[in-house]
């Protein structure tokens, strides 16, 4: 069914690692179109050139950073330069920043979070929208989390981000109704991306403990979920959809193997 993304346009946004990387690669292996953004222009450029060689007849990229109003609307304008018609805006940059108390949480960290995962989300979206009226199939897809579900000790505002986005998400489905554009959340759990070593700025011995004795998810198969809900017959709309590792069973529930001898 892949075949119904063959020359679409697909935008994501924080397509320069993780989630949106891997999403480029199997949305270009679908043959779909792609305008790529993120900060990172380098790795941006890296992911596009995968994505053509995964299929993609066209695969294009630009400077975007979804915490700045402007920045967002000179990615729009030069997004209409390219084709007058999106059919997929997959809304996935975003992140935590620190794993503190609120008591002892910076200003700073909880401005970038709620910037990237709510206000960029919105933004983004109400930019590309007027793109997207008259795309038959046409399909909103935001990277929410199981933290929008389960609030855990330590990441309050990051829960809260995530909580808004689902939130955010279901109104703009009721919102939608009617106009044929879909709406939907893919909210996965524990994926070893680049995700932790930017909660934990830069500590990388922080981050991989998240994932040890743990065999979680990968990119590539938070990318296959977008691109089965994104290639869902027009009539058919993935509300919301949860994808989580075997070993995660819920968030404070997390199967870990014992380290092998020596690895101590
Ligand atoms: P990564 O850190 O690997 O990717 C995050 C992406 O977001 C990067 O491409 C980054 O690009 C981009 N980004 C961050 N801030 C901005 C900004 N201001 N403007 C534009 N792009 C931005 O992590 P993941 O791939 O794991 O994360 C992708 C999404 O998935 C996030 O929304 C995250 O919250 C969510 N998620 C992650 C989970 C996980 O365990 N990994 C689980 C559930 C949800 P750049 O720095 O170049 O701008
Ligand atoms: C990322 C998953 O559980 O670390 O959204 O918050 S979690």
């Amino acid at each position: 069914m892949q075949e119904r993304l063959a020359n679409r346009w697909v935008l994501i946004t924080g397509a320069s690692s993780g989630f949106g990387a891997a999403a480029a690669r199997a949305f270009g292996a679908a043959g779909a179109r792609l305008l790529l953004g993120a900060r990172r222009v380098s790795k941006l450029a890296e992911a596009a050139e995968a994505a053509r060689r995964a299929g993609s007849p066209a695969a294009e990229h630009a400077s975007l950073d979804v915490a700045s109003a402007a920045s967002v609307e000179e990615y729009v304008r030069w997004a209409r330069g390219r084709t007058d018609g999106i059919d997929v805006l997959v809304n996935n940059a975003g992140g935590a920043l620190g794993l503190e108390p609120v008591a002892e949480g910076r200003d700073q960290d909880w401005e970038t979070m709620i910037q990237t995962n709510v206000l960029g989300l919105l933004r983004v979206t109400r930019a590309v929208l007027p793109l997207m009226r008259g795309q038959p199939g046409a399909m909103i897809l935001n990277v929410g989390s199981v933290a929008g579900r389960t609030a855990y000790e330590n990441g309050a505002v990051y829960c809260g981000a995530k909580a808004a986005e689902l939130q955010i998400t279901r109104a703009l489905r009721l919102e939608l109704c009617g106009t044929g554009i879909r709406v939907g959340t893919l909210d996965p759990g524990m994926a070893e991306t680049e995700f932790s070593l930017v909660r934990f700025k830069g500590d990388a011995q922080r981050a991989e403990r998240v994932y040890e004795g743990v065999d979680p998810l990968r990119a590539e198969d938070v990318a296959e979920a977008m691109v089965w809900m994104a290639s869902r017959p027009p009539h058919v709309c993935i509300d919301e959809m949860v994808i989580k590792c075997t070993d995660q069973a819920a968030v404070y529930k997390v199967h870990r193997r014992p380290r092998p001898p020596g690895k101590d």
